[in-house]
């Protein structure tokens, strides 16, 4: 039997997600809260972890600390037979610059390489929400003989300028062209309203980053990026493959949540996300434990539903006390009181939020620490919304951010 080859995983973790503010004013985007208890980085290490990859470096940069934190404290591993996750953040090794794109960040990071001495490394963002076997995807790539392998999937057309665009070789592995965020992305031959887009995962031969990597920093007129330099290098040098990601099953998947990928890059995208977490039969299942997505859980009371408060289709996570209020289709995370009266409907609200009596929110977003007074009602006339200062999304989320206070 052939040895296993030895795998060196990177998460990009340094994303500034402007997409999302408010929700990135104080962190990282891998770092934002999602589904009440996890964070965005924890779908992708989860994804890693139980492939039985367990040497994982997070390259962090941008307001890195909560997502320092949360790594440090949720995946801690057993050191026994070498494991780690560690984040490792920008260090100015090679000058006085920060990381110049994610291929800098790799580049500038080379001692972890020579440090680990992979024959594979796995590089993975850090920004998305799904389930992928990531050990079928490396065979793929040795079976294969790729010197890079990308993770494609369909998406429609329409949301594929956002997403490195893949064409296919007539031999369906191979990449014939690879286009970054195209203003025109084109459609597929079968389905010309459907677009095969780079979901940002990486499988690399070691030899072949590291030599990818030197060609790039020395030339100037790189913008250092994987997706926008490095692959495109590789395509043009014949090395690359694709990976069509329904290839890749986990056990427990229901046929519903089988392919289920979302770039939660935007404020609606990342509320459409949670309102997939929450329905009777979930498009997206966090309840599979054959494929546990991991976390770290605060030491709390379990939730608690009081004086004839209605909760349906709704997530509330330990802490929480509903008290006489309505929830419908909601995520609500730990340690929130909603008070008798309100009515909330479609909201994703985060820890340590107080919601008074009679409020009505309405497609919402509360980050963390936010009052609202009793008989506020927000998410209901969006011009108001704005006039009190709060964002409203293009498909009309009021969002909140971190400790915002409210008028009564
Ligand atoms: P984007 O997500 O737009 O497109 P980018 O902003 O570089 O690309 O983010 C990719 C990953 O790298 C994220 O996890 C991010 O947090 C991280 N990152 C960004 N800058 C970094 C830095 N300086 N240091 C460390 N980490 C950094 C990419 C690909 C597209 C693909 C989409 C899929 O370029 O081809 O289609 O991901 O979402």
């Amino acid at each position: 039997m052939a040895k296993a080859p030895r795998v060196l995983g990177i998460v990009l973790a340094g994303g500034e997600g402007k997409r999302l503010m408010p929700l990135t004013a104080d962190r990282a985007k891998p770092a934002v809260p999602f589904g009440g208890s996890y964070r965005l980085i924890d779908f992708v290490l989860s994804n890693l972890v139980n492939a039985g990859y367990r040497n994982l470096c997070v390259l962090t940069q941008y307001k890195s600390h909560s997502l320092d934190r949360h790594v440090t404290v949720t995946w801690r591993m057993s050191t026994l037979l070498g494991n780690f996750v560690t984040c490792v953040p920008a260090q100015q090794r090679l000058g006085p610059q920060w990381y110049q794109g994610s291929a800098d960040a790799i580049y500038q990071s080379m001692n972890l390489i020579n440090d680990a001495k992979p024959d594979i490394i796995v590089v993975f963002g850090a920004d998305h929400v799904y389930r992928m076997d990531a050990s079928l995807m490396v065979a793929a790539h040795i079976e294969r003989g790729n010197g890079v392998t990308v993770a494609g999937i369909r998406v429609p057309r329409a949301e594929a300028s956002e997403f490195g665009v893949i064409k296919t070789a007539d031999d369906g592995y191979g990449i014939a062209d690879f286009l970054e965020k195209p203003a025109d992305p084109p459609g597929l031959p079968d389905s010309p309203d459907e677009t095969f887009a780079s979901m940002g995962n990486y499988v690399f031969s070691a030899d072949v980053l590291v030599e990818a990597l030197r060609k790039d920093a020395a030339n100037p007129a790189s913008r250092h990026d994987m997706g926008g330099d490095i692959i495109p290098m590789l395509v043009a040098e014949g090395k690359a493959g694709v990976y069509d990601f329904k290839d890749s099953d986990v056990p427990g998947a229901l046929d519903r949540d089988r392919s289920y990928w979302r770039d939660v890059g935007s404020l609606d995208s990342y509320h459409e996300a949670h309102m997939d977490l929450v329905s009777i039969q979930p498009v997206f299942n966090l309840y599979n434990s054959d494929w546990p997505i991991f976390t770290s859980h605060p030491q709390l009371p379990g939730a608690k539903f009081t004086d004839n408060a209605t909760v349906g289709e709704s997530i509330v996570c330990a802490g929480s006390i509903i008290s006489g209020a309505t929830v419908d289709h909601s995520v609500i995370g730990a340690n929130v009181i909603v008070l008798a009266g309100a009515k909330i409907d479609r909201a994703v609200i985060m820890d340590n939020c107080k919601i008074g009596a009679n409020v009505v929110l309405k497609n919402v977003i509360l980050d963390k620490n936010i009052e609202i007074p009793d008989g506020t009602e927000i998410g209901v006339d969006p011009d108001l919304d704005r006039e009190r200062g709060f964002t409203v999304s293009k498909g009309g989320v009021t969002v909140l951010g971190k400790g915002q206070v409210i008028k009564p």
